[in-house]
């Protein structure tokens, strides 16, 4: 069993796509094994996007994912990391399979509706974050 972490990023709650994203990874087997709705300050979010600190979008990255309410959940299943990574569709949209969550509601680069782990030290890291072992259901 793998876990990972899903964020709902702030253009996808304000769009109302909460319910279809979760409805898309409980129709893949993915189970939510923890979920919490927050909004980052700008300093949370540079926090969380570390790893961009030097790329020329990261402050306009943190702008955006501190703007308005996320959800953050922690994913669990065999290979989940992946999964939620097809499931999600690439970075660019316009780059991503047809059917994917970002094909399907992204409507740019940035504000592609949702982020997923894409390693397991990385998922460790991320899902540290926002959650303490308490709070993830076995
Ligand atoms: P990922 O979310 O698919 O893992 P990363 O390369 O880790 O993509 O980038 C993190 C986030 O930064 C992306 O999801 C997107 O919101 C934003 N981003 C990535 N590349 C660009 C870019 O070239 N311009 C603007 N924003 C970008
Ligand atoms: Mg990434």
């Amino acid at each position: 069993m793998e876990r990972t972490l899903s964020i709902i990023k702030p253009d996808g709650v304000s769009k109302g796509l909460i319910g279809e994203v979760i409805g898309r990874f409980e129709k893949a087997g993915i189970k939510i094994a923890a979920m919490k709705m927050l909004h980052m300050t700008k300093d949370e979010a540079k926090g969380f996007y570390a790893v961009h600190k030097d790329k020329p979008f990261f402050d306009s990255l943190t702008d955006f994912m501190s703007s308005g309410p996320i959800v953050v959940m922690v994913l669990e299943g065999e290979n989940v990391i992946k999964k939620n990574r097809e499931l999600m569709g690439a970075t660019n949209y316009k780059e991503a399979e047809p059917g994917t969550i970002r094909a399907d509601f992204a409507t740019d680069i940035e504000k592609n509706v949702v982020h997923g782990s894409d390693a397991p030290e990385t998922a460790r890291t991320e899902i540290a974050y926002f959650f303490s072992e308490l709070e993830i259901c076995d």
